[in-house]
């Protein structure tokens, strides 16, 4: 059996608390987020207020409003909550790089290899969620477990605002009696063929005819079986799609003039080109960046669309300006100069793919 140290992260209500958090006035209101409900609207989810009167994601508008005559509804604002899962997983990286998102507010992380609090997931999970709640004024659940399966069942455990662990030593209690519509995949269909056989919980897989079972539910049920002993070896699967890629150098003889600057040019500029050919990355580049870094250690960095820069004759002058206009922000001596560029990840279908599923639901 493999025993990783998994951490499940779900935001709460994530696509409301964002709008709770930019709208403060709606933090004591029924909200929703979604189409309106004059038209086919439907919603993609609503704040923990609104689910007290039963108002669900997926439910139409003119439903839910039904339930909750004052439910205010408010049109989604994608590009936030793309913008707010980017700041969180710059969080999750301070604790490691081994992260599989699910969706914009879903992620597992291995942190099986890190040593942050005495490798604690327990209080690894704890700290993630403070650095959440406290920089970006949202909150998350987190599951602890020592596999995916279980580390996602946990997160929904203490949901929301909470925390719950499965140490390898109660895995076995917990999924005995836990109930076989909590099994990811296994809906309504399944949970009611399964109630048909007198099976309501692992325990009752576990005691079950496995050849049954497998002629029954096929993959399916090699799948159930091993659940039912708490048992997945999948692996935390990083997306290692690379996002930029730059180049830097600190100089022993700090920078003091422009001309001195753009002599480090045609260097840093040799490196990056050679960099990108040996990444072999496909994806177009849409932004170039140029970073500074003064003897004051203070830093700036400079960024621009490709497409806003088109005005300069060549890739060298557009960065010879970057740089100047960097560097003419501060004026002090330069110890380190940066060049990269960022790629255009738009066509890509993880993270991309997801959000146009979520956008066509929330339209109806
Ligand atoms: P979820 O994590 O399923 O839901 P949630 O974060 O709103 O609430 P909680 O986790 O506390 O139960 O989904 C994340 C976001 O995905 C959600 O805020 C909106 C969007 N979404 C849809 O657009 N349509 C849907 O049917 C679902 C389930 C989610
Ligand atoms: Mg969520």
């Amino acid at each position: 059996m493999t025993n990783r140290k998994i951490i499940h992260i779900d935001a709460d209500a994530f696509y409301a608390s964002v709008e709770m958090r930019e709208r403060p006035e709606l933090a004591n209101q029924a909200i929703a987020v979604g189409g309106r409900p004059e038209g086919r609207g439907v919603i993609a989810t609503c704040n923990y207020t609104a689910r007290k009167f039963g108002v669900r994601s997926a439910m139409s508008s003119a439903h839910a409003l039904r339930l909750c005559p004052d439910l205010v509804f408010i049109a989604p604002n994608f590009a936030l909550y793309k913008q707010v899962s980017k700041q969180m997983h710059e969080i999750f990286q301070r604790f490691t790089e081994e992260i599989e998102p699910l969706s914009l507010d879903e992620a597992y992380l291995d942190v099986s290899e890190c040593s942050l609090y005495q490798g604690s997931a327990t209080r690894i999970a704890h700290a993630i969620r403070d650095a959440i709640k406290r920089e970006l004024r949202l909150s998350v659940s987190a599951g602890i477990a020592p596999n995916k399966f279980l580390a996602k069942i946990a997160s929904d455990w203490n949901k929301p605002d909470g925390q719950f662990v499965i140490p390898p030593s109660e895995v076995d209690t917990f999924v005995r009696a836990l109930p076989v519509n909590k099994i990811n995949g296994v809906g309504k269909v399944t949970t009611q063929k399964l109630k048909a056989l007198g099976i309501e919980t692992c325990q009752d897989i576990r005691d079950s005819d496995p050849q049954q079972l497998i002629k029954r539910f096929g993959k399916q049920g090699h799948r159930l079986i091993a659940l039912s002993y708490g048992l997945d070896d999948r692996p935390v699967q990083v997306s290692r799609i690379r996002k930029s890629l730059s180049v830097e150098h600190t100089y022993d003889a700090d920078l003091n003039s422009r001309d001195g600057l753009i002599a480090k040019l045609p260097a840093l500029l040799e490196e990056l080109d050679q960099r990108l050919k040996k990444s072999g990355t496909k994806a177009p580049i849409h932004k170039r960046f140029v970073k500074v870094k003064f003897n004051d250690f203070s830093q700036t960095t400079l960024e621009q669309m490709i497409s806003e820069g088109k005005h300069y004759a060549s890739t060298q002058e557009w960065y010879e300006a970057m740089l100047l206009e960097a560097w003419d922000r501060r004026k002090l001596p330069a110890r380190l100069l940066g060049l990269g560029v960022r790629f255009d990840q738009s066509h890509h279908k993880t993270m991309g793919a997801q959000l146009d599923l979520f956008e066509s639901k929330a339209k109806g």
